[in-house]
């Protein structure tokens, strides 16, 4: 009942999967990118950091070519494509994990689906043009984020009546679009966005509402590596962001998370070992 089918490889989510965060982008704020200067691919580095991910216990990858930080540079559709297709291709054809597409754009869930993609993340929660439609034509499960706002504002004045509400209320809403145009609601994931357009209160009151958003039946997904919420709460800066993500990571567990989304795989694979021997009481 708790198995996501992604392309040809079934995951078990009724325990919590982890996925490794794999970024083809030329930044390095936090992870060093796997773009050389003249924007080619760093083949050795990524196939590195994918098998090492993997060997540390990841299920998935997330291949991102769009940098969502706040005040990152815009990139386009066609560069976002040239960054991740090679990746995905590279990939698939050295390792045997699902590759997630974290995208907005709909031809590039399309054409990463063709080459073996294994589901769709999108932090735009498919609203942007065609995103719904190419994502249902994909036969792919999808992760549905929630942002307020969009990257370059989301930061300046979040503003909820009541968080959760609010945000459960919208991915649910969503969820309903997408069975709409035919996604089986077994391939839909929630994810509250934990970061995007929500002030440090707001992240908190979200991740101490993950049981209810688990209750509305849907595998819920979490990210909070290394992310600022842990600046403002513990003064660290984005290398010094470990336990604080892990507490968050074991926290979601206990709730009940599906799915959480890091950088530090091997760290968060034995917080998820250790919170699962103890079990999950009733
Ligand atoms: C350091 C490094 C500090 C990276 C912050 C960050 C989510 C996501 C991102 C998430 C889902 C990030 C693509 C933001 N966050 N997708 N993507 N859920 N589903 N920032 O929480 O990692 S990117």
């Amino acid at each position: 009942m708790t198995i996501l089918k992604c392309a040809n490889i079934n995951l078990d989510l009724s325990k919590t999967q982890v996925m490794g965060i794999l970024n083809v982008t030329p930044d390095s704020f936090s992870d060093g990118g796997c773009l050389l200067k003249d924007q080619r691919l760093a083949t050795d580095v990524i196939l590195d950091k994918a098998r090492k991910m993997i060997a540390n216990g990841a299920t998935i990858l997330d291949l991102g070519g769009e940098s969502t930080r706040p005040n990152a540079q815009p990139v386009s559709e066609a560069e976002e494509m040239d960054r991740v297709l090679p990746a995905l291709e590279l990939l698939k054809a050295h390792t045997d994990i699902v590759i997630s597409i974290d995208t907005s754009n709909a031809k590039l869930m399309t054409e990463a689906a063709k080459l073996g993609a294994g589901m769709l993340n999108d932090v735009r929660a498919l609203e942007r043009e065609g995103a719904l439609q190419a994502a249902a034509d994909t036969g792919l499960p999808v992760c549905l984020m929630h942002m307020q706002g969009s990257p370059k504002t989301m930061q300046q004045d979040p503003s909820y009546d009541q968080v959760a509400v609010q945000v459960l209320r919208y991915l649910q809403n969503r969820a309903e679009q997408c069975q709409q145009l035919g996604i089986d609601a077994a391939r839909i994931i929630l994810d509250p966005g934990i970061g995007f357009g929500k002030s440090l209160a707001q992240n908190l009151q979200l991740l101490a509402a993950i049981k209810k958003f688990s209750a509305a039946g849907y595998p819920i997904l979490i990210g909070t590596s290394r992310k600022s919420m842990f600046g403002q709460l513990l003064q660290r800066e984005v290398s010094e962001r470990l336990a604080g993500s892990l507490a968050t990571v074991a926290y979601a567990v206990m709730q009940g998370a599906a799915i959480v989304r890091v950088h530090d795989v091997q760290a968060t694979v034995d917080v998820v070992k250790v919170i699962q021997a103890i079990g999950i009481p009733a």
